[in-house]
Formats: structure tokens, C-alpha cells, sequence
């Protein structure tokens, strides 16, 4: 073999080697793997009824609370075999107890696996519109329910598009419209984990209403929770992979113009908004390589995320629980109303907590 030609190789497996490196080292600062988790309690206890996970939760003003439950989700475990469902909670009730809605209509229960949900409320005639991300078979679709009587959901539409790949979130803005997060720009999981590895922002934000549908926001990792400030003038997107909470403007003709980044320290999830202060509440993943393995011994934790004043100068980021994982897996959401939370998960149980 010539020197030259050793000399190439050479050069090749090393610069392999460097790749290797900063790929690995990019990985373990994404995933946060040398963090150590130090447990924050509250005054917190299980909500009955919630065994298999609360991927989402929303609070309506009168104190009614929907969740999605049951969600199965590549390469992390399941501890329940069955279908997703939805729940209802009363937040007034002294002691609240999730109840299941039952779902009339069209679609398909045995393959139901509700994600990200959002909640409209129609001023005209104030009926509730309850949107779910749903994904039967591995496929991203919205459903559109109407909320009728005490525990039932009526299904009105189902909607699909290109522009909406792998949606893990939404937030309703009509009774047919609604901005999505899609949390992969790839259908593949491969070509999506090699963006991830080489730090390309790929993930969109699209908006969604009959006969517009487009791309409002790009340039995010992976994209998850979407909500709306309490004006209604901002959305809020946390890109999960970049550890932070994206701030756009909505501007004429639902446009999305890109404000700021506002960073957490933690992988969040999806965001609730308090409907009286307007802080952002977050359900987070401190530890998330343990979500995949899921071992009892090692658990995934759990970790809760207030963001204060995100409009200001300063922005104040507290954490506001934390837990390694022996009470609470793999927290995705937080809820506020009236000083109590309501905590869910991927695939584990739900928290009621009172922090007065
Ligand atoms: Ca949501
Ligand atoms: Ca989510």
C-alpha cells in the first residue's frame, strides 16, 4: 500500500473518530445523561383511576379538566395493554376523580391512542370542542369532538395531512382550526434520530384550518408542546431536544413570527398556561435515556417547570417538583388551577397536588 494511500485512511478514521466523539458528546448533552436529579416533593397524592399514563392535560376556567390516557408510543414501555381513552375531572370537586368519557361516533376505539389534546370553547354558543392527536397504526391524525353532557365525547372529523407527519401536540384556535407541533420532520425514526445526532432543526409548527393549511415556524429540533398565552397573541412551543420554549408572535393572517428562545435546563413537554397569571407550566423529562429502558430498579424521573414573566426582559424559570422516579415516571404535563396541579405521564399514574 502506498504512503499516500495509508496516509488517506488514516486521515478518514480519524475524522470518523471525531464524528463518533462529538456525536456521542452532543447525545449525552441532549440527553442530559450526567444530571443528577435532587427530589423535590409537594403536597402531592395519586389521582384515582389513572393507571395508564396522562400524556395530556388541559383546565378549562370552570375548573373542568380532560385527559388523554393510554398513549403507546415508540420505544417507550406500556404498562397497559388495552386502547387509549379520555377522562374528565371536576377540579371543584374536594376530592377529584377522573371519570371516562365515553366516545359516540365514528371512530375506530380499538386502535384509539390519544397524544397532545387542546380544548375550544365556542363563545357563541359556549360549546366545548375537544381536539386530540391521535396515531392508530403508527399514524398522526387530529380528531375533533364535541363535548356533550357529563362524560361524553360526540366525534365529528378526523383529519390528516402531509404537512402533519407526526404531530405530538396542538393548540385549538376555532372550532375547525389549530396550530400543530410536529415532534418529527422525517416519518422515518431513523432519518429523524440523524437529525437529532447532527443538531439539524428540522420540526415545524403548521397551522390548520379547512382549506388553509401551511407551515407557520420551522428551525426546531423536535417539537412538543404548543400552547397560546391568555391574550391570545403569543404561542409558546417547547423543542424538547434543545431544552428550551420557543416564543412567536401571532401576526395577521395567522402568521407566526419567531420573538425568542426562553432555555429550561430539562427536556420539556407539553406546556400549560395558568389561566389566571399567564405563567407557563411545564411537565418535563430530567432523565429521558431511562425512559427507554424503564427498569424499576433505575426509573425515569419526573420534573415540573414554571417560567414567570416569559414576555419581560427576565424571565423567571423555577422548578417547581422533582422526583427520581420512585413516586412519578416520565412526567409530560402540569396543570394549574387555583393553586392545586395536576401532574400526568407517558405511561405511569397522575398526581393531585395542592401547593397552597
Ligand atoms: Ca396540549
Ligand atoms: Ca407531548
Amino acid at each position: 500500500m502506498g504512503a499516500m494511500r495509508k496516509l488517506l485512511i488514516a486521515a478518514a478514521v480519524a475524522a470518523l473518530a471525531v464524528f463518533a466523539a462529538n456525536t456521542y458528546t452532543r447525545m449525552k448533552v441532549m440527553m442530559l445523561v450526567s444530571r443528577e436529579v435532587t427530589v423535590k416533593h409537594r403536597n402531592c397524592q395519586y389521582l384515582q383511576n389513572i393507571e395508564c399514563g396522562a400524556e395530556d392535560i388541559t383546565i378549562l376556567k370552570d375548573g373542568l379538566a380532560f385527559f388523554s390516557s393510554g398513549l403507546k408510543f415508540p420505544e417507550v414501555p406500556s404498562f397497559c395493554d388495552g386502547p387509549g381513552k379520555m377522562y374528565v375531572v371536576d377540579m371543584l370537586h374536594p376530592k377529584p376523580t377522573p371519570v371516562e368519557l365515553q366516545i359516540k361516533g365514528e371512530l375506530d376505539l380499538s386502535s384509539f391512542n390519544p397524544h397532545g389534546i387542546s380544548v375550544y370553547t365556542d363563545e357563541a354558543d359556549d360549546s366545548i370542542y375537544v381536539f386530540v392527536v391521535n396515531h392508530p397504526h403508527s399514524n398522526s391524525q387530529i380528531e375533533i369532538f364535541r363535548f356533550a353532557e357529563e362524560d361524553t365525547l360526540v366525534h365529528l372529523k378526523t383529519i390528516s395531512h402531509p404537512l402533519l407527519p407526526s404531530v405530538n401536540d396542538i393548540v385549538a384556535v376555532g372550532k375547525e382550526s389549530f396550530y400543530a407541533s410536529n415532534d418529527q420532520y422525517f416519518p422515518s425514526r431513523t432519518l429523524h434520530l440523524l437529525t437529532l445526532l447532527l443538531g439539524v432543526p428540522m420540526c415545524e409548527v403548521v397551522y390548520y384550518s379547512p382549506g388553509d393549511v401551511r407551515v407557520v415556524a420551522g428551525g426546531i429540533l423536535s417539537g412538543n408542546g404548543i400552547n397560546l398565552s391568555l391574550d391570545k397573541r403569543y404561542i409558546y412551543v417547547s423543542d424538547i431536544a434543545d431544552h428550551d420554549i420557543d416564543v412567536f408572535e401571532r401576526k395577521k393572517g395567522e402568521q407566526l413570527v419567531y420573538i425568542k428562545s426562553v432555555a429550561v435546563g430539562s427536556l420539556c413537554d407539553n406546556i400549560e398556561v395558568d389561566h389566571r397569571t399567564g405563567d407557563l407550566w411545564m411537565g418535563c423529562h430530567p432523565n429521558p435515556m431511562k425512559l427507554f429502558s424503564s427498569d424499576p430498579k433505575d426509573p425515569p424521573g419526573s420534573e415540573i417547570i414554571r417560567i414567570q414573566n416569559i414576555h419581560s426582559q427576565h424571565p423567571v424559570v423555577t422548578v417547581e417538583y422533582v422526583d427520581d422516579g420512585h413516586v412519578l415516571m416520565g412526567s409530560t404535563v402540569a396543570a394549574p388551577y387555583e393553586g392545586r396541579l395536576l401532574v400526568g405521564t407517558i405511561f405511569h399514574k397522575a398526581l393531585y397536588c395542592d401547593l397552597r
